[in-house]
């Protein structure tokens, strides 16, 4: 509302004006812009926590029901309860649960939106990008940047499931969406199992130019296995003291740049060691948090929830945070980061 107090007669005739106007697709800017330009974030995104196995059984059952083929993609969407309907769990990003039963397969497709797999339960099925399958452990990172061709598929004999984090809001957002089907359900075979791997994932690179250096050149690496970056931790862990606000904090890079992994999307993991509790901190950037091992607590805002391996927790943009271990407490998180920062919004404020 504008400044000053306005009298009965102008607001009997400006509310006529309004009316007026409204068919013409004019609105007055004075009525809201005090909700449009806020002093500070104020998110439609509440604060939530999904326990893995209410999910995990909906998910089951909807199994039985569908198949991965006839799905495209069998996902069950994490929705953020703020904002019912919009299929996002932050006001930026997308979080799905999906399931590949023994023997199924996604089918290949490549779309604009970014996505990235964080592995909860099974080993041994695959995501293959452009044609070559990174082989998915418990708790293992396999990214598919936008664009590229990518098809899942299950040759266990257990149930194989996934958080899939992508861009989905984003890219809606601008308008930017795209995607096409591949003809054949599986991208053929161009490289054996894990070569990005191999080629990119030892903190060092092919010489730009050299016939080594295969894949496309801002996004070589593609899994980030948990059985790297765990030991990583506990190597920081050795190192030195947790940061007050954060504890032991990695984040995974894009070999190419020493960048985010990728446009629109930052991820890391943490260890809190038992008894630790961090200092509180807030950012701009919207999160999704997984729970990879431990216990404990998360106080964000006015709530508090208590953590266990496998949950997923939303925190929208600027919810103060504080983070307490019962025991050992191994986190993965991602968030919009990389894309806030690319537009110059990114903010954070250590308590
Ligand atoms: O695996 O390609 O959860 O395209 C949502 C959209 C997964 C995927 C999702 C997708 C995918």
């Amino acid at each position: 509302m504008a400044q000053g107090a306005l009298s009965n007669d102008q607001q009997t005739q400006l509310g006529a004006l309004y009316a007026e106007m409204a068919p013409a697709s004019l609105a007055p800017l004075w009525e809201v812009l005090a909700a449009l330009v806020t002093p500070e974030p104020t998110s439609p995104a509440r604060v939530h926590r999904w326990r893995y196995d209410v999910a995990r059984d909906y998910l089951l059952r909807a199994g039985d029901l569908i198949s991965a083929a006839q799905a495209e993609r069998r996902v069950l969407i994490l929705e953020n309860p703020g904002m019912p309907g919009a299929a996002s769990i932050t006001t930026s990003l997308y979080a799905g649960l999906q399931l590949i039963l023994p023997g199924e397969v996604a089918p290949c497709h490549r779309h604009s939106q970014c996505a990235l797999r964080f592995v909860m339960e099974g080993e041994g099925a695959f995501t293959a990008v452009d044609g070559e399958k990174a082989v998915m452990r418990p708790f293992d990172l396999v990214l598919t940047p936008g664009g590229q061709w990518h098809d899942h598929g299950n040759p266990t004999d257990r149930p194989m499931i996934w958080l899939d984090g992508l861009d989905i809001p984003t890219v809606r957002h601008f308008d930017a969406s795209f995607a096409e089907k591949l003809d054949e359900e599986a991208h053929p075979p161009t490289v054996a199992p894990g070569d990005s791997l191999n080629r990119y994932g030892r903190n060092l690179r092919p010489l730009k130019g050299s016939s080594a250096d295969r894949r496309p050149a801002h996004q070589p690496l593609f899994h980030y296995p948990y059985a790297e970056w765990r030991p990583a931790l506990d190597a920081l862990a050795a190192a030195g003291d947790p940061d007050p606000h954060l504890g032991h904090a990695l984040e995974f890079l894009n070999p190419a740049d020493g960048g985010a992994i990728m446009a629109t999307i930052s991820a890391h993991v943490r260890l809190l060691p038992a008894g630790f509790e961090t200092k509180p901190r807030r950012s701009t950037d919207g999160t999704v948090m997984v729970v990879v091992e431990g216990r404990g607590q998360a106080r964000i805002g006015d709530e508090t929830l208590g953590l266990a391996p496998r949950d997923v927790v939303a925190i929208p943009s600027w919810k103060e945070v504080v983070l307490s271990a019962d025991s050992d407490l191994v986190l993965f998180a991602y968030s919009d980061k990389a894309c806030q920062q690319k537009l110059g919004l990114y903010r954070e404020e250590n308590g």
